[in-house]
């Protein structure tokens, strides 16, 4: 039976992840023995907890047409990639690890990260070790740890940006779990740590209640929606350096339907620190997730959570005491979303090209070879390759005597790289069917289709170059961060959807909901009036999100 309080276990008699993260002698549980044994095709309850802290989460094919006996424990892989950086050869590696275990397939994600889907259990040491050869890791690219570390792209090699690598990187590698459990497993590596003599410095040995994430930007630039995580850096430059950050907290997208005590929220300005406090400020902001996250109840323990409920005075005095400084104030510079698609020139003379890859799948299909062709593109000119938040890939670093060569090749896979129309340019959608357990309806398999009717109607009233930033999940829990788009479509039932309005360009506020169980086919009719509305009633240059901002989502049903 369902636990009517939300904010108690569904089963209480069941071992809570609290209690497998204790017994797991930091992350090791039964995984290896489990890996050796041939009966098993997945992993036992309780180190289906674990193995996602190493960067892995066991899954089954939701698939109609596959009897239940028959489905058999697949896994989904993602990567740690600070920044979403990667050198020719490094994704040249993962591509060939697509290939070799994903399905031929790479999925690019909403935090700039890589995920093989499909994997089967006797093929995650070699691609494990893979990912290791190629420099990188999955440790810590899932579970209850701070993720990967998304950082504003740098289409044009621009100085100021290049800055942000190291910190991006310093954070990523501070806050890696340590537990050599995952050097032991995947890599066979030799135990040296006594069993109860270890440390995990950051997190102790029940790491965080809850996934964290982070982020760092450039005042001004918020590409990667900075307000949606739990901790962000927005860096401000003096002589060419950083001078220092402000700091952001409390975001998260989350939320359940129907559940109001579950919620998304954008998170707050907590104020501005000199350069060299951003580790101590991290790990305090880090330690009070730690210390006062929920550890009872997982939909209610992520860092927004505390903000909200205690307020963020009592965060910034928390951090103040923490880190021994006090916060400053500094007026914030305004947002700008800046476009990274298509040719750029960089400031060594080089070119950018900015891919508009649909919802992030590279692959080969009836819509053209794309995989081929960036693995052409990338092995001849060996362009550095930077994956975005908006699930897209920049190819830098190509002499302008190879630009026409390159868009030869992409122009021959018959794949349409260049976004047809501006909806596609900032449209996402999460992975959802038929690979997420948590979905609970379609979102990428019909992006394509429902942005493509969403821009009839913007077409018809001459909206088509003003188009609105639409984002679509398969379930409430906003992997595609649909609460910070201007049109947020959120799966409630097969075939239906909740919208949520209100999100601006610059992704500083937060979508409301204003329909529900709306059906698969009936989203761009319900829209079109509120496109017209806006149209007519909008002001000058105001966008969709803002004009609903400032008459309210509840007008539009007057
Ligand atoms: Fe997510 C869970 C996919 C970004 C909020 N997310 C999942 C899982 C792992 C489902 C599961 O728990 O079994 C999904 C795997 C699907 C699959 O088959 O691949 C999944 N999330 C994704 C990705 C791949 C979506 C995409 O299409 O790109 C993104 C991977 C990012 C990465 O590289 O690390 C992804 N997820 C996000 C984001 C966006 C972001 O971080 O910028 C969010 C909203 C921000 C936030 O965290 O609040 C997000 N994912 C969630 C949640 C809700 C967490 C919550 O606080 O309630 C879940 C459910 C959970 O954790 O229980 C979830
Ligand atoms: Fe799965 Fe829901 Fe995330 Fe989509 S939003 S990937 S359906 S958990």
């Amino acid at each position: 039976m369902l636990s009517l309080d939300p904010f108690l276990p569904e089963n209480p008699m069941s071992q809570t992840v609290e209690e497998i993260k204790i017994a797991s002698d930091y992350l090791r549980g039964t995984i290896a023995a489990t890996l050796a044994d041939p009966l098993q095709d997945g992993f036992s309850e309780d180190d289906k907890n674990l193995i996602k802290f190493h960067g892995f989460y066991q899954q089954k094919s939701r698939a109609k047409d596959v009897p239940e006996a028959e489905k058999r424990a697949t896994f989904m892989v993602r990567g740690r990639i600070p920044g979403g950086r990667l050198t020719a050869d490094q994704y040249l590696a993962w591509d060939d690890l697509g290939d070799l275990y994903g399905g031929q397939a790479l999925r690019l994600t909403t935090r700039q990260a890589v995920q093989l889907h499909g994997i089967v259990k006797d093929d995650l040491r070699p691609l494990l070790k893979a990912v290791h050869d190629m420099n990188l890791t999955t440790i810590g690219a899932c579970g209850d740890v701070v993720r990967n570390v998304t950082q504003s792209v740098n289409p044009r090699g621009l100085s100021e940006y290049d800055l942000l690598d190291i910190p991006a990187t310093l954070l990523s590698d501070h806050f890696q779990f340590k537990s050599s459990a995952w050097a032991e497993i995947w890599l066979g590596e030799e135990r040296i740590s006594v069993p109860g003599d270890e440390q995990e410095p950051v997190f102790g040995k029940t790491y965080l209640p809850r996934k964290f994430k982070m982020a760092i930007t450039l005042a001004g630039d918020n590409g990667i929606d900075i307000y949606t995580n739990d901790l962000a850096f927005v860096a401000t430059l003096e002589n060419g350096l950083i001078s220092g950050y402000f700091v952001f907290a409390g975001g998260g997208m989350g939320m359940t339907h129907n559940k109001p005590e579950t919620y998304p929220r954008i998170a707050d300005l907590v104020g501005w620190i000199p350069a060299d406090k951003l580790l101590a400020t991290a790990e305090a902001a880090v330690g009070v997730h730690r210390d006062f996250g929920d550890r009872n109840n997982r939909k209610h323990s992520r860092l927004k959570y505390v903000i909200q409920e205690q307020g963020i005075e009592w965060f910034r005095a928390e951090l103040e005491k923490r880190q021994q400084f006090e916060f400053l104030n500094k007026s914030l510079p305004a947002w700008n979303t800046p476009n990274y698609l298509g040719w750029q020139q960089r400031t060594d003379g080089t070119w950018s090209l900015g891919v508009h890859i649909l919802c992030g799948r590279i692959k080969n299909s009836e819509k053209g070879q794309l995989k081929a062709a960036l693995r052409n593109v990338v092995r001849k000119y060996r362009p550095t390759v930077q994956l975005t938040a908006d699930q897209d890939l920049i190819l830098q670093g190509i002499k302008s005597e190879d630009k026409q060569g390159l868009e030869r090749i992409l122009a021959e896979s018959g794949y349409a790289w260049e976004s047809g129309s501006k909806i596609f340019d900032r449209g996402l959608a999460c992975v959802s069917l038929p690979t997420c357990p948590l979905a609970l309806a379609e979102a990428e398999r019909v992006l394509d289709d429902v942005l493509s009717a969403i821009d009839s109607k913007l077409e018809i009233h001459g909206l088509k170059h003003r188009a609105p930033i639409v984002r679509m999940t398969g379930c409430p829990n906003g992997c595609s961060r649909p609460y910070s788009a201007e049109i947020g479509i959120v799966g409630q039932l097969p075939g239906k959807y909740a919208i949520f309005l209100g999100g601006t360009p610059a992704g500083d506020k937060i979508a409301r909901l204003w329909v529900q169980k709306i059906s698969l086919e009936r989203l761009a009719d319900t829209l079109e009036p509120v496109l017209f509305r806006w149209k007519t009633g909008g002001l000058e240059n105001e966008s969709l999100g803002e004009y609903v901002q400032r008459v309210g989502v509840e007008s539009l049903n007057s």
